[in-house]
């Protein structure tokens, strides 16, 4: 395949940039009281609005055609059909059998992988019910009252971000728990209020060899034999998520205790597998399904429709738009609900450990700009924070604005309605990042003012807003397991999409494997605390500073 910079739909894409780049959607929406009708698109109760964007009608046509030129419509099918797109590990990236709720066989290597899916649900279906009904009984006889999963990257942050956001959906009686980083603090902070009686350890890395992981996993096992004393009893308070179970089993847990994954089960990708365990057992197995059964619909929707009426299409080719046409680099996701507080975290590792690739597929250096650098915060409290920068900054930011409509918790009266006043303050921002404010109307807005005081006058352009700052608006009709799938499985295929046209391998993660490998080299100099001459005179003396100061 040409290089997707030579193709005529991006010199097509180039040539009308320059006719449109200094357009305001202001104009854009005086121009058009359709615009909003021609540039949104509603999927069941999910709006995806994406009129406030610097962008025509000519813009999306070639936006589309640059999709088609990428062959999104076939890369799609080879995605849904297993066929083993993530070409440098050799294996397929099926998150999308995971929630196959239609049961319709998916072959790899000639064999259905949906009665595998099918069991592993069967497994953790009679977990979580166990834990949850009390039947499971710590080795002193009482219930499992904390659940703490251990794990890192993609074996953490799906689960710690849903259990977050479904929280109103949790059992009372069960605390989750999420360990992930090496720093000893992580751990002991979990431990300082879990009772080894009562807590249940899921050990979540589907290598099994994760430092991170196993050196959580075994300072927690330490910690639970100092109470327990009996290896026996480590039966009842130890389960493992793992394709590795050859190391599971070394490490000591039952074979009963553990669920698998496959290479087809990309990291981040996995909230969906048995790595989804903590979820099911904190909200219960229905609602896990229904988290599923969200991002089965995501999944129906993005292969089956239209790519203009297409959300995860359009979101991706936004995104390239900004990225590789305007030169703007980050995008911020901002949920306007305190449960959606991860949901920045979680999709900063999605997008940018998926398409954060310089290499192509086909092995040589990309000729334009990949992912972008994601991040956010939950709203208003990002207002109060880096919105300065959203308003006024020399960057611009193109934001992903989040909300469902109904709030999971109800506090307030009429006067002091705290969801109304969320609400207000995410299309207040939506509505004047676009528009901004003209200098005449902070004249107007300050006439009385500069009359008495004319220097006052200076202080007019520090209080406009040049506005035409791009915004897409996602709003549901509440937080709930099923809008919470198809809002992550939506972003997902936006990653997926943007991958095909910049032709990177989204499936593969070497950076962090080169991660993993590098800590490995360092270890044993600060473990002998020798003087090091091994690395680089920057390296060797913050080596050497450790070592003579631990
Ligand atoms: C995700 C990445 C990475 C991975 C962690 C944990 O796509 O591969 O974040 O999930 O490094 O790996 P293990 O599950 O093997 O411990």
């Amino acid at each position: 395949m040409a290089e997707i910079t030579e193709t005529s739909e991006w010199l097509s894409l180039e040539e009308h940039f320059k006719k449109i780049k200094n357009i305001h959607m202001k104009d854009l929406f005086e121009n058009d009281i359709q615009r909003f009708e021609n540039n949104h698109i509603l999927f069941d109760d999910f709006l995806f609005d994406y009129s406030k964007n610097r962008i025509t009608e000519e813009t999306k046509k070639l936006l589309i055609s640059l999709a088609k030129s990428a062959d999104i419509e076939n890369w799609r099918k080879r995605l849904f059909s297993g066929e083993k797109i993530n070409f440098t590990e050799n294996r397929s990236a099926l998150h999308i059998a995971l929630r196959n709720r239609s049961n319709k066989p998916i072959m790899v290597d000639g064999e259905d992988v949906m009665p595998l899916v099918n069991d592993e649900l069967s497994k953790i279906r009679k977990l979580s019910e166990d834990i949850r009904s009390g039947s499971w009984k710590g080795f002193s006889g009482k219930k499992i009252t904390s659940i703490v999963n251990i794990g890192i990257g993609g074996s953490d942050l799906g689960p710690s971000m849903v259990c977050e956001a479904l929280k109103p959906f949790g059992s009372k009686g069960i605390t989750p728990y999420f360990v992930s980083n090496v720093d000893a603090a992580d751990l002991s902070q979990v431990l300082e209020v879990c009772d080894p009686e009562t807590t249940l350890f899921i050990v979540a890395s589907k290598t099994f060899t994760t430092q991170e992981t196993m050196t959580n996993a075994f300072s927690a096992r330490d910690w639970f034999l100092n109470t327990a004393i009996k290896k026996e009893f480590i039966k009842n308070h130890f389960v493992a998520i793992s394709s590795n179970l050859d190391e599971v089993i070394k490490f000591g847990i039952h074979s009963e205790n553990i669920f698998v994954l496959w290479d087809w089960v990309g990291g981040r990708y996995s909230l969906w597998s048995s790595i989804g365990l903590s979820i099911a057992i904190f909200i219960g197995m229905e609602n896990f399904e229904e988290l599923l059964a969200g991002g089965h619909d995501a999944d129906n929707h993005f292969i089956s429709a239209p790519l203009e009426k297409n959300i995860p299409i359009m979101m991706a080719l936004i995104g390239v738009w900004y990225i590789n046409f305007f030169d703007f680099s980050t995008l911020a996701v901002l949920p306007y609900d305190q449960c959606l507080a991860k949901l920045p975290a979680y999709l900063q590792q999605a997008d940018m450990e998926s398409n954060g690739k310089f290499i192509g597929r086909n092995n040589e250096k990309v000729c334009q700009q990949t992912g972008p650098i994601l991040w956010g915060e939950a709203g208003t409290n990002g207002q109060h924070a880096f919105y300065q920068l959203l308003h006024q900054g020399t960057q611009i930011v193109p934001s992903d604005f989040i909300m469902p409509i109904n709030s999971n918790y109800k506090l307030g009266n009429d006067k002091n309605n705290h969801h109304n006043i969320l609400q207000s303050n995410f299309i207040a921002q939506t509505q004047s990042l676009m528009t901004g404010k003209s200098m005449l109307a902070v004249e107007n807005e300050m006439k009385n003012e500069i009359n008495k005081n004319p220097d006052l006058k200076g202080l007019v352009s520090h209080r406009t807003f040049e506005g035409n700052r791009p915004t897409n608006s996602i709003l549901f009709k509440s937080l709930s397991p099923k809008s919470l799938g198809r809002l992550i499985a939506m972003y997902e295929h936006k990653i997926f999409t943007q991958g095909v046209i910049w032709n990177i391998n989204s499936f593969d993660q070497w950076g962090v494997e080169y991660g993993k490998q590098i800590a490995k080299l360092v270890l044993p100099q600060l473990e002998s605390k020798q003087v090091t001459k091994a690395f680089d005179s920057s390296t060797n003396n913050l080596i050497n500073y450790i070592n003579n100061n631990s």
